[in-house]
């Protein structure tokens, strides 16, 4: 048996919470072999309710559980931890404009990067999926300057996952005949989901659907499915976003498959033109523990223009962090 990894989830206590905590720890998060011990995060208000998920969590007698810690204390939550899941975070709301909203997620993903600079395992994975996933990605990182910069991400696989939907729906096909979809960019409406690169039965998607599908129904609907979600449901995108959360650690530690690709927002070595630096997301493999972007594709001008976009957006964020002295 191997030793048990620690995995932090902060957040706990919320919707994605309540659906990402029972499928890490009944092994879907790094794999059936693979003990986990949990450690949850929240604000003081919100403890309680993590202490009541916990008890459930005991009540499955999962047999890959060893132990579950609650606290409101970001040192003791991310302690020797090797996967943090940054859930938590400042929703926007009415009135707030978009500084606010950044510098509030501030005052919580600055704080926690530093934690985890400080207490962390050495070879600690970070996902942030707490809004804006990218730009407090960002800041995590730059408050921890003693973990390797690669190991801040932002999620970009629950848009892949849609794109590969919306496109097997459309071509009636199984999802598991989508290879290479990608999502460009922020995850926010400018993300550009790309059907030029994608193959559906080995042949480019873009070629398999009208154009004007791909310009005008497809990339709206990936974009904005979160909204449409919140007016279907009452509530935000709360399984799926659990479930991307789960495929992208999976992927992270365990490897993409041979011959495909995933989504995930990391950091920006200048590849396709995509400033350096900013946590945004490309096509990636996973390979030894290590995320890749894939090198080598042809950007149309369609394309180019949709990239250019959603990472103007992000370095505008980049900018305005700066500006508040965040980074
Ligand atoms: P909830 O409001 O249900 O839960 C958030 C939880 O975080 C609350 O329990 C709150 O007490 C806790 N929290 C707030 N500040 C904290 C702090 N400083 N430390 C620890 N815990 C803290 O939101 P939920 O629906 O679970 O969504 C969580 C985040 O995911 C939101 O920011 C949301 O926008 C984002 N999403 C990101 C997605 C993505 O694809 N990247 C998709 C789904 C989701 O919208």
């Amino acid at each position: 048996t191997t030793s048990p990894v620690t995995v932090t989830v902060t957040g706990a206590a919320g919707q994605i919470g309540y659906a990402l905590l029972f499928r890490i720890a009944s092994g879907h998060l790094l794999g059936p072999d693979t003990p986990v011990r949990l450690r949850l995060l929240e604000i003081p208000q919100a403890v309680k309710a993590a202490e009541g998920t916990a008890m459930e969590l005991d009540d499955c007698a999962f047999p890959l559980l060893t132990g579950i810690d609650i606290t409101d204390d970001a040192n003791v939550a991310f302690d020797g931890t090797n996967v943090a899941l940054l859930v938590g975070a400042r929703p926007r709301t009415k009135g707030m404009e978009r500084g606010d909203l950044l510098e509030a997620n501030g005052g919580i993903f600055a704080p926690q990067g530093k934690a985890i600079n400080d207490h962390a395992a050495d070879d600690v994975r970070v996902l942030v999926v707490g809004n804006p996933a990218n730009t407090n990605a960002l800041i995590a990182q730059s408050a921890a300057p003693d973990v390797p910069a690669e190991r801040f991400t932002a999620m970009t696989r629950l848009d892949h996952n849609r794109a590969i939907a919306q496109l097997a729906k459309k071509l009636d096909v199984p999802v598991t005949e989508i290879r290479r979809m990608t999502i460009w960019g922020n995850h926010s409406a400018t993300q550009y989901p790309d059907l030029f690169h994608a193959e559906v039965g080995g042949k480019t998607a873009a070629e398999q659907v009208d154009e004007s599908w791909l310009r005008d129904e497809f990339i709206p609907t990936v974009a904005k499915r979160g909204a449409a979600i919140i007016e279907a449901r009452g509530a935000s995108s709360a399984a799926s976003a659990a479930n991307a959360a789960i495929d992208h650690v999976y992927d992270w530690v365990n490897g993409t498959a041979d011959g495909d690709w995933t989504s995930a927002a990391i950091p920006s070595d200048g590849s396709y033109g995509v400033a350096e630096g900013i946590i945004s997301s490309f096509p990636v493999t996973s390979k030894n523990g290590k995320w890749e972007i894939v090198q080598g594709l042809d950007i149309d001008e369609f394309s180019r223009g949709k990239i250019d976009a959603s990472v103007a957006e992000l370095v505008e964020e980049r900018e305005a962090v700066k500006g508040l002295g965040l980074i």
